[in-house]
């Protein structure tokens, strides 16, 4: 298995010096956000992780390697190619075994790290139950990865690209936990708001440090969700957006968008819509994530 990893010179001495890790997914870059944008979001991400205490390990798959933790000129070439893949579950060995450039999403982000012993992953938001998913059946593998994989994901929840309660049902089922970062309402992406309850909500990275630990003791496998909403000054507001959500939802529909392609049209279209405020946005909340992240995974690191 150790053939298909590689690890960067930051990540090995982190692991060498038992310092705490952060994961981040590549997909985001590729596939979630436009060009330079994406980049520079990338790069500023991994600088607030390091500020925070912890090491920063981008993930990707280059050459038939896992890469975990990538130089500046391999964030560069996922920013800007046109032929990334796009890499889940599914995609995974495939990709390897052909020598592809691949991104990868919160579901394949959380396999590598798992293989590199990573325990936390910070992101913007995961994939869930598409709306309209009770006749097209569009269900994320990063909600079935979450139930298998031992990864704890930091996001701002989930866009309501998605059907939130759909999603929240289905997490319940597969026993995955969702804990509120200093709230008790799941987080909607780009506002701090969606009106659906959440059972579990912890005030300090500690709190969610100790949660984890025990989860991990007691060998429930899978993998927790924390939930952190965007800055108060950075939320779009909840009509605008959400009308223009529900515009990008039936262009997608109107076009026969469907499968992988889903959700990487949506994005761009948001983005496009909103004139780019919702990448401002994007942007921000993936910041706020990457400090709540960190802290995290040194509050675990303590233990
Ligand atoms: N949601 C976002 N931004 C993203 C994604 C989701 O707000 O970039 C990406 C993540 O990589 C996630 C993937 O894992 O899309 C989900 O794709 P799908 O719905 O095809 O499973
Ligand atoms: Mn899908």
């Amino acid at each position: 298995m150790k053939e298909y990893i590689e690890l960067s010179k930051e990540v090995k001495e982190a692991k060498e010096n038992n310092r705490p890790i952060v994961a981040l997914e590549s997909t985001i870059i590729s596939h979630g956000m436009p060009y330079p944008q994406n980049v520079q979001m990338a790069k500023k991400v991994e600088q607030i992780i390091r500020d925070n205490g912890a090491v920063p390990a981008t993930i990707a798959i280059i050459d038939g390697k896992i890469k975990i933790g990538l130089e500046e000129d391999a964030l560069e070439l996922l920013a800007n190619s046109d032929n990334v893949a796009k890499v889940s579950r599914r995609d995974l060995p495939e990709i390897i075994a052909t020598k592809q450039i691949g991104a990868t999403t919160v579901a394949s982000t959380m396999i590598c790290a798992e293989l590199a012993e990573i325990d936390f992953f910070v992101t913007g938001g995961i994939g869930g139950v598409h709306r309209g998913a009770e006749s097209t059946m569009d269900v994320s593998a990063d909600l079935d990865e979450l139930s298998k994989t031992n990864v704890a994901v930091i996001c701002a929840g989930a866009k309501s690209i998605l059907d939130l309660p759909k999603t929240m049902e289905y997490l319940e089922t597969k026993g995955v936990p969702v804990i509120g970062y200093q709230t008790k309402e799941l987080p909607a992406f780009f506002t701090r708001k969606s009106g659906v309850e959440l059972n579990s909500s912890a005030d300090t990275p500690e709190e969610i440090a100790k949660t984890w630990k025990v989860k991990r003791d007691l060998n429930l496998t899978g993998g927790l969700v924390v939930a952190n909403p965007v800055p108060e000054e950075d939320e779009l507001p909840k009509s605008y957006i959400d009308s223009i959500i529900t515009e990008a939802v039936q262009e997608a529909e109107e076009n026969g968008i469907h499968g992988k392609d889903s959700t990487p049209f949506l994005l761009s279209k948001i983005v496009e819509k909103s004139e780019g405020k919702s990448l401002v946005t994007n942007i921000k909340l993936v910041e706020n994530n990457a400090v709540v992240g960190a802290k995290i995974a040194v509050a675990f690191n303590q233990h």
